[in-house]
């Protein structure tokens, strides 16, 4: 049976509940315990600090695990990054105070800079042919330069806010992270056989995360000029309206090209236009 580690709170646990919820999986038991069984796959969830998932995961304790790309680098654990999960987005990068005169990286030599990713950073420096100084704290590192621990941070940022609000400005963008899927490397065979079948379910729902389903009214005569503008797609559905004039057209669309494609088929006649969220592509 697959062992699965998430984490037990903060901003991964939600949408990690919630991915598998839609993936048919649910935890058997309402009350958390570090450990619960279950419902809906041969699979038991361990709830860990997002800290020790790599490491878990590494070690075989957890067969795969959902956690911070960010994790995964600083830790260096052997684990093998199987699937990208399209959540928790953000980026590391280094700040400095909104006042200081930074125009490129060189002014960070002989900085000290306040992290709780020494390796990430020590990796970009050293790439970079930099010589700062790391100071490795555990929280709050958004406040090291005001308290003067540090000329500089290298901390997460996703909406920039707390940047912002701690008069910090964004310099350096190091790291791009999401949560993904890891897994020990070397699962036997009937646990990789598991993995392929939660993997399978993941991706139903990540594809169908990208797209739409759109169905609109269409005049007959511009049939030929919509499957035109909608190349790419397997051809569309077409059924026929009481009218003989008009058609009904049902097309899948990527949510990238969803309003250049509307505009286009408005402009050949099309109305009514529904756009509806897709939960599963099975393909
Ligand atoms: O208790 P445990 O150790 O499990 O949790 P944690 O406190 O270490 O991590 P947690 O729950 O804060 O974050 C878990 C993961 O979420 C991180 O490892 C990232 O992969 C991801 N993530 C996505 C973020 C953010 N967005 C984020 N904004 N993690 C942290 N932040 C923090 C950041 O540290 C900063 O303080 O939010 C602040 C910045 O946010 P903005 O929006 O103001 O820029
Ligand atoms: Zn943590």
């Amino acid at each position: 049976m697959l062992k699965i580690a998430i984490q037990a709170k903060g901003r991964l646990n939600e949408q990690s509940m919630a991915l598998l919820a839609d993936a048919g999986i649910s935890a058997a038991s309402g009350n958390r315990k570090l450990i619960s069984k279950a419902k809906g796959f041969p699979m038991e969830i361990l709830y860990l600090r997002d800290d020790d998932i790599p490491q878990a995961v590494a070690m075989g304790v957890a067969d795969i695990g959902i956690v911070g790309l960010n994790e995964v680098a600083e830790k260096g654990q052997a684990v093998d990054r199987v699937m990208d999960l399209g959540f928790g987005a953000c980026r590391i990068s280094i700040a400095v105070p909104r006042e200081v005169p930074y125009t490129d990286s060189s002014w960070l030599n002989g900085r000290r800079i306040a992290t709780s990713y020494p390796n990430i950073l020590a990796a970009y420096l050293k790439e970079n042919n930099l010589d700062a100084e790391i100071h490795e704290i555990a929280g709050s590192v958004e406040i090291a330069p005001a308290v003067g621990m540090a000329d500089a941070i290298f901390d997460i940022v996703s909406s920039g806010g707390t940047l912002i609000q701690n008069g910090l400005r964004e310099v350096e963008q190091v790291f791009s992270s999401e949560a993904v899927l890891i897994a020990t490397p070397g699962l036997s065979e009937d646990k990789c056989a598991d993995l392929d079948k939660l993997m399978f379910r993941l991706n139903s729902i990540l594809e169908s995360h990208d797209m739409k389903y759109v169905l609109m009214n269409l005049p007959r005569t511009s049939l030929d000029e919509a499957i035109r503008i909608l190349p790419g797609m397997k051809s569309p559905t077409i059924l026929p309206l009481t009218d003989d004039d008009w058609c009904s057209l049902h097309v899948v669309i990527p949510q990238s090209e969803l309003w250049e494609k509307i505009e286009q088929l408005k402009g050949i006649g099309a109305s009514d236009i529904l756009v509806l969220t897709l939960e599963n592509i099975i393909r």
